[in-house]
């Protein structure tokens, strides 16, 4: 039987291995930055023509399929999550970082079906570690099994987060509310490498006990979201419910103790929604 998933994940693999190589020739040359939804928030001809190659690259192959990607979302296609099949797609997941040579940068490819991220692959080209999960058979950093840590104390964990592409003073005022609750718990640090998917990866890794964030896309959490819940890990939402990808907020722990602890310290706010009409 021809099996749907495992050609999804190879073609997957393969055209974030292509892409990775397109955003390592350009790292050092694509200069010409401009800004979406603010003046933060930015975007490269490298982002779009990635974005490009990857769609193309998946209609050949799998013609039927639906598609949300960064680039064609700020050109203004639609982001709605269907029951289809759907690749979702952050071309370069880091753009700041890629602007700035800061040396984290991925390619996030969800793929899902009735709504559920069914494969997730998140390549981190600068460091070439290639994160893959596919639903029910573990998360692996190129081959090698991934396992969230057993830490359930806050005291002695490590939590990235990032401060997002709003400066809303209202949202800034409550992102920092936030840091300075889970600052002063205290916990052994907090960290943040500029990109959600490899923020994931690094909870998947188990290098940090839990990742949160208001204001990431659906692009930027799908096939990270997949790699921490593989790898053993929970997601919720800022405010403990389920966590909803297109909500815009997120927090992926290693386990329950420590996202619900995260949660209780988190001032919440509700960007708008990536399936807004
Ligand atoms: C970015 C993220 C970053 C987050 C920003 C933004 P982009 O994605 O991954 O960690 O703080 O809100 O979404 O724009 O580089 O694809």
């Amino acid at each position: 039987m021809v099996d749907i998933l495992q050609n999804v994940m190879d073609h997957a693999v393969a055209v974030a291995r292509k892409a990775g190589e397109v955003v390592r020739d350009a790292v050092r040359d694509d200069r010409k930055v401009m800004t979406k939804s603010s003046a933060v928030d930015l975007v490269t001809q490298t982002d779009q023509k990635v974005e490009q190659l990857i769609i193309q690259s998946v209609k050949e192959k799998f013609p039927e399929h639906r598609f949300i990607g960064e680039e064609s979302v700020a050109a203004g296609e639609p982001c709605i999550l269907t029951d289809d099949p759907t690749w979702i797609i952050d071309p370069i997941d880091g753009t700041t970082n890629f602007v700035h040579t800061f040396p984290f940068v991925a390619i996030s490819i969800g793929f899902s079906i009735n709504k559920r991220v069914e494969v997730g692959v998140v390549y981190s080209c600068l460091e070439d570690k290639m994160f893959t999960a596919r639903r029910g058979k573990g998360a692996f950093c190129n081959g090698e099994p991934l396992q969230v840590s057993d830490q359930t104390d806050i005291h002695q964990s490590i939590i990235a987060t990032e401060f997002g592409s709003s400066r809303d003073p209202e949202a800034v005022d409550k992102i920092f509310c936030s840091l300075r609750n889970i600052l002063n718990l205290p916990v052994h640090g907090v960290r943040g490498a500029g990109t959600a998917a490899i923020n994931m990866c690094l909870v998947a890794s188990g290098c940090v006990e839990a990742y949160y964030e208001i204001g990431i896309h659906v692009w930027d959490v799908a096939a990270g979201s997949l790699v921490v819940l593989e790898a053993g890990g929970v997601l919720m939402d800022v405010e403990g419910a389920d966590v909803d990808l297109m909500s815009r907020r997120i927090v992926a722990a290693n386990n329950r103790t420590i996202a619900e602890i995260i949660v209780k310290e988190i001032t919440p706010f509700g960007p708008i929604r990536d399936d807004a009409p």
